[in-house]
């Protein structure tokens, strides 16, 4: 069982009086990290600006009432998870059943019960950080902690069209270790298991910018998107990647190889192939530019 340090949480409590704030204030501030509102305007900006873990949500206020932040954020995919609790003085099954219906997960009344507000707050935040470490756990390789093949074709189609959109350089990256059988053949599937970790590590700290990424293809195979790189900054990252996996100096002596262990990567760029350029052709010329990498001798990047 995963061990979350709630004491990190931060929660944003909103309502339109100052004293009701106060209150919840004096019973969460021992605890987490409390953020304030006071409109449900003043909650969805400092939602979009610094998510919080949760919200305790006032429902009636004038402007935006409670409701419409909770629907407005439910139907949001970036903010959706956001478990959200009612606290209100409302008495009515109607009321109650509005603020279900509207997405919430738990509905507090007031004037609140310290104990109460406190065991709620808590189970919902331990729900949430295991839900976000699942989430996590569910795009991340299990092997070797970079991101997998699902995320892959999930976030190439979102980065693809933004730079689409936007006529930003694109490329997509295909790195494959070298002579790899050979290496497992020689040295065992365990230490096969650690040269690919080292490896995956390695070109992650290559990654150059925020929506750039890596992740794991399949097997030893690597694949890099770059977004936003010139020709020659792609060209200069590939050598980094090949030098960064040189550096690491893991040995492989088997037949063919060139002692240490090596990448053949081969690159495809949108500038190159046009904007009307289709993603499953860039990838699947990524995939051929590797191939005559392999062809050409290994340890080299055909771009
Ligand atoms: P090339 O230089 O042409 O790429 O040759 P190669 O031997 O690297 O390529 P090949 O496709 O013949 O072999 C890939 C090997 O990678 C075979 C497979 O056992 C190994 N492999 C794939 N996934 C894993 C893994 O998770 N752990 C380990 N230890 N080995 C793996
Ligand atoms: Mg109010
Ligand atoms: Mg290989
Ligand atoms: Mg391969």
């Amino acid at each position: 069982m995963e061990y979350f340090n709630l004491a990190n949480a931060n929660i944003l409590v909103v309502d339109d009086q100052v004293t009701n704030l106060q209150i919840i204030n004096e019973v969460l501030k021992e605890h987490y990290n409390v953020f304030v509102a006071r409109s449900g305007e003043a909650a969805l900006a400092h939602c979009y600006k610094n998510p919080p873990d949760i919200i305790l949500l006032d429902v009636n206020m004038p402007g935006l009432s409670g409701l419409d932040v909770c629907q407005t954020l439910k139907r949001d995919p970036l903010y959706q998870a956001i478990p959200i609790i009612f606290i209100t003085a409302l008495q009515g099954a109607q009321d109650e059943n509005a603020c279900w219906d509207s997405g919430a997960v738990d509905f507090v009344r007031k004037p609140i019960n310290e104990a109460t507000l406190l065991n709620r707050v808590k189970a919902h935040l331990t729900l949430k950080f295991q839900a976000d470490a699942l989430r996590r756990s569910a795009l991340l390789d299990g092997l070797t902690n970079v991101y997998n093949r699902r995320y892959f074709e999930q976030q190439i189609e979102v980065e693809w069209q933004r730079c689409f959109q936007h006529n930003v350089p694109f490329a997509v990256v295909m790195l494959d270790v070298d002579h790899f059988k050979s290496y497992n053949d020689s040295y065992g599937h365990l230490m096969g298991d650690d040269c690919l970790k080292a490896i995956a590590q390695t070109l992650n700290e290559c990654v150059p910018n925020e929506r750039s990424f890596l992740a794991r293809y399949g097997g030893e195979e690597f694949v890099m998107v770059l977004v936003g790189l010139s020709e020659s900054k792609v060209q200069q990252l590939t050598e980094l990647c090949m030098s960064s996996v040189r550096a690491l100096g893991i040995p492989h002596g088997a037949d063919g190889a060139k002692d240490t262990v090596t990448l053949s990567i081969g690159c495809c760029l949108s500038i190159q192939n046009g904007a009307s350029s289709i993603l499953s052709e860039m990838i699947a010329n990524a995939d051929k530019y590797l191939y005559q990498a392999k062809e050409r001798g290994r340890d080299r990047a055909v771009v």
